[in-house]
């Protein structure tokens, strides 16, 4: 049967930008895999940088690595002033108001745990309650799952329906007198889907719940406000922003952030320690403990650069295109299922296939020089609703080209002929 009988064309007439002077800024796609040029599908788990991001992280190096508000020294001076310069940046990306509300943690993982510890333990007891929904990334489900041993409260859970959609009706059925905090992802990691977060943000709010959005999988793609949002904390990673490994962001609403115990004791958060008593350091450094992820902080702030030089209506526009293609496109692969079908989806496809593990679809396309992650994606809920051990995930940034859906593709027919 052949494909392209069946999908329904695409022009390509609305591809915005020039995608191949895009890819020539990342110097790690140019390289073979096994002897083929190399497709990189897994975005989602981490992005590639710009040579604009390794140039800075190797100038910092080279040329003024010291450590940040303690030195009197030009290079310290130097680090401190690019460290401070990046915060800015973040909180223009995201329109914080106000440098203080941006906390640099190791990532989205990091930033929820620290509204996990430092707000939730000092404030929920025995019965409180907690709603996340049931397409969370483990990073936000477990640290609530902690916060609930260590306090007596309970988690509820949204559930989705099989599109992959939350069941907004059976959230607000969940919300009460009780709820706490709502924890939801902006764009599922596993399934695609793009949650109604501003409406989820003002349903909570009108019980007075406070509410965190993981943005680990939005900030790549589209554009944050913060204030418009009118979220209580946005936490995301910047390795998935084009930036480096190990350097996060959490957004905290400063009258909260303000209220909080530190969540890790070291130096820089204080203002005073003896053996009698500490004064903590102001916002944002009371929750900065220890000599940071300098370098990653500098290098996030190019990103964040990069990106906005590109613009997300430019991004979202390409993108949109491209994975609308993409799902045409393995639609009209026989025994291809996809798992996460929502109206609203960013750039995650995620299917299985018959009588093929994920894993071997993978080992399949990796030898034909195409990354895509397999398993469970730290969503094993997710899973379960669908009844799958694990499933293959494509996932696409705007570096990459709808001949790269095409090779997917092929590569996916030549998996059907090696397990027929
Ligand atoms: N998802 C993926 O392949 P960290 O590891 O802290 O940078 O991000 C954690 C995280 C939290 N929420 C969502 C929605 C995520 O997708 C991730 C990371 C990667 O899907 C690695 S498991």
């Amino acid at each position: 049967m052949n494909r392209k009988n069946i999908a329904p064309e695409i022009p390509a007439t609305k591809l915005i930008f020039d995608v191949d002077a895009i890819r020539a800024d990342f110097p790690i796609l140019r390289q073979n895999i096994h002897g083929k040029q190399l497709v990189y599908l897994d975005n989602a788990a981490t992005a590639q940088k710009p040579e604009r991001v390794i140039k800075t992280l190797d100038n910092y190096y080279r040329e003024y690595n010291a450590n940040i508000h303690r030195g009197i020294h030009t290079l310290s001076q130097k680090a401190t002033e690019a460290y401070e310069k990046a915060r800015v940046k973040v909180q223009h990306f995201i329109n914080a108001s106000s440098a203080k509300e941006i906390i640099f943690v190791r990532g989205t993982t990091e930033g929820i745990n620290l509204v996990a510890q430092s707000y939730g333990r000092t404030r929920l007891k025995t019965g409180d309650e907690i709603i996340i929904s049931e397409m969370e990334h483990h990073s936000n489900i477990v640290p609530w799952q902690l916060l609930c041993e260590q306090t007596g409260a309970v988690l509820r859970v949204i559930p989705m329906n099989d599109d992959g959609e939350l069941i907004m009706e059976e959230f607000e059925k969940l919300l009460g007198k009780k709820t706490r905090i709502v924890s939801v992802g902006h764009i599922s990691n596993a399934l695609g889907t793009i949650n109604p977060i501003k409406k989820i943000i003002k349903v909570a709010h009108s019980c007075n719940a406070i509410v965190l959005i993981d943005g680990a999988q939005s900030v790549p793609h589209t554009a944050i406000d913060v204030q418009t949002l009118d979220c209580d904390f946005y936490a995301f990673s910047g390795h998935k922003l084009f930036g480096p490994t190990g350097i996060g962001v959490l957004y905290g609403k400063q009258s909260l952030l303000e209220n909080m115990p530190p969540y890790h004791g070291g130096g820089d958060m204080i203002k005073m320690v003896t053996f009698k008593k500490t004064l903590y350091n102001d916002l944002p450094y009371k929750f900065e403990a220890g000599t940071p992820h300098i370098s990653g902080v500098i290098g996030l702030g190019e990103a964040i650069d990069y990106v906005n030089d590109i613009g997300f209506d430019t991004i979202a526009a390409y993108e949109n295109e491209l994975i609308d293609y993409a799902i045409r496109e393995a639609s009209a692969i026989a025994g291809l299922k996809l798992i996460g079908t929502a109206r609203d989806k960013a750039s995650i496809l995620s299917f299985v296939m018959d009588n093929i593990h994920p894993h071997d679809i993978g080992t399949v396309l990796d030898h034909e020089g195409i990354a895509i992650r397999t398993g469970h994606h730290c969503a094993m809920p997710v899973m379960e609703h669908f009844h799958v051990p694990a499933t293959a995930r494509a996932s696409f940034a705007f570096y990459n080209k709808r001949e790269e859906v095409d090779l997917l593709m092929t590569a996916l027919e030549k998996c059907k002929e090696v397990f027929k």
